[in-house]
């Protein structure tokens, strides 16, 4: 309860920090380009700063947890210049909002899903189609080879550093309403899907009603019956309680999903290029962590789930779930590139 107390407290601090990061850039001298900076202002060096890191998922998730690692590395790495805080649960808004807030500069971090970032860099959604990736392994290999690498490089034009990617996991539908089985069970159903355009016309092409909304609000939305359904893989269902409104879920598997962990572009350009190096080496470590950590999650708390009384619905034909959504593939390949798609598929070892 103190911990969440000092984050809430935090977080009302957390635009003027935003402020004197702005305001603070340019005290950084690396001493090979131009000196032209007074000596008394080139101290970041030594100094103590903390990095404000947002996410909308709860303390006890997957993301919560590989931050909480990937702190203790920065802060190892940097030897205390830098450390990172965590803001959980949405307190610093929903992703997209987050990531507004680090093109301009009042937010320093954020470990975003694929949700919204399409709308950023619209070719990032290319790994949003769905049954893309036949494993996690394959996701591995695209992310962390040469496609993925470059769109998290694409990001920069935004003002947006691309650090690594982490995940999520892959995601599966739950609703309030009735068993599904197969794409026909998903019929008028309205489905809260994440603000990614992808996303949506997927659940389109299955019959369903997709609404997109911003994860800090879909709790009360299931709740209240403003949507039957939503889709996020099995350690987000079990960390944010909806096994509590939802008392089906069916193992589709139907995206992979991505989290890009982001830093601003303005704070990241402030720091000494040993900080940088040190951040992205822990991003990419604590990825594997958390990519652990996931598949981990996942192996327990679908028995979790069931013993919090949802029904799970395991065995289904996902041929007819993927022969449902074929379309989508066919409306994106122009804008996407069918050498790209094929590329990505090809990937799978
Ligand atoms: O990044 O919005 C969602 O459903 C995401 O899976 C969540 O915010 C994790």
């Amino acid at each position: 309860m103190r911990k969440i107390k000092k984050k809430l407290l935090g977080a009302v601090t957390v635009l003027s920090l935003g402020l004197l990061v702005a305001c603070g850039t340019g005290t950084d001298t690396d001493p090979g380009t131009g000196g032209e900076q007074p000596p008394e202002e080139t101290a970041t060096e030594g100094e103590a700063r903390a990095l404000q890191v947002g996410i909308t998922l709860a303390e006890d998730s997957h993301y919560y947890k590989g931050l909480e690692h990937f702190a203790e590395l920065v802060e190892e790495k940097t030897d205390g210049e830098l450390t990172v805080e965590i803001f959980p649960n949405g307190s610093l808004g929903g992703e997209r909002d987050m990531v507004e807030s680090l093109q301009i500069g009042t937010l320093d971090m954020v470990l975003s899903s694929t949700g919204p970032l399409g709308s950023f860099v619209p070719e990032i959604n290319v790994v949003d189609l769905p049954f893309l990736f036949e494993n996690r392994e394959h996701a591995y290999e695209v992310l962390d080879g040469e496609i993925g690498q470059d769109l998290l490089v694409k990001l920069g034009d935004e003002g947006l550093t691309g650090l690594a990617w982490w995940e999520n996991g892959f995601r599966h539908v739950t609703n309030s309403k009735n068993p599904i089985e197969t794409p026909e069970d998903l019929e008028g159903l309205k489905i809260r899907t994440m603000e990614n355009n992808v996303h949506m016309d997927s659940f389109n092409a299955l019959g369903a009603s997709p609404t997109p909304m911003s994860f800090t609000e879909l709790f009360t939305a299931l709740q209240q019956k403003v949507v039957d359904g939503q889709e996020n893989p099995v350690p987000i269902i079990s960390t944010s309680r909806f096994y509590e409104v939802q008392p089906y879920l069916t193992l589709t598997g139907h995206f992979y999903s991505p989290a890009a962990l982001l830093i601003s572009s303005q704070v990241f350009d402030s720091l000494t290029e040993s900080q940088q190096q040190a951040l992205t080496e822990a991003a990419i470590e604590g990825a594997q962590f958390e990519r652990d950590l996931v598949a981990e999650m996942e192996k327990e708390m679908v028995s979790d789930l069931k013993e919090e009384g949802m029904e799970i619905i395991e065995d289904i034909d996902k041929t007819a779930f993927q022969e449902a959504t074929k379309e989508v593939y066919e409306q994106y390949s122009s804008e996407f590139g069918a050498e790209l798609i094929e590329q990505i598929q090809n990937a799978a070892k």
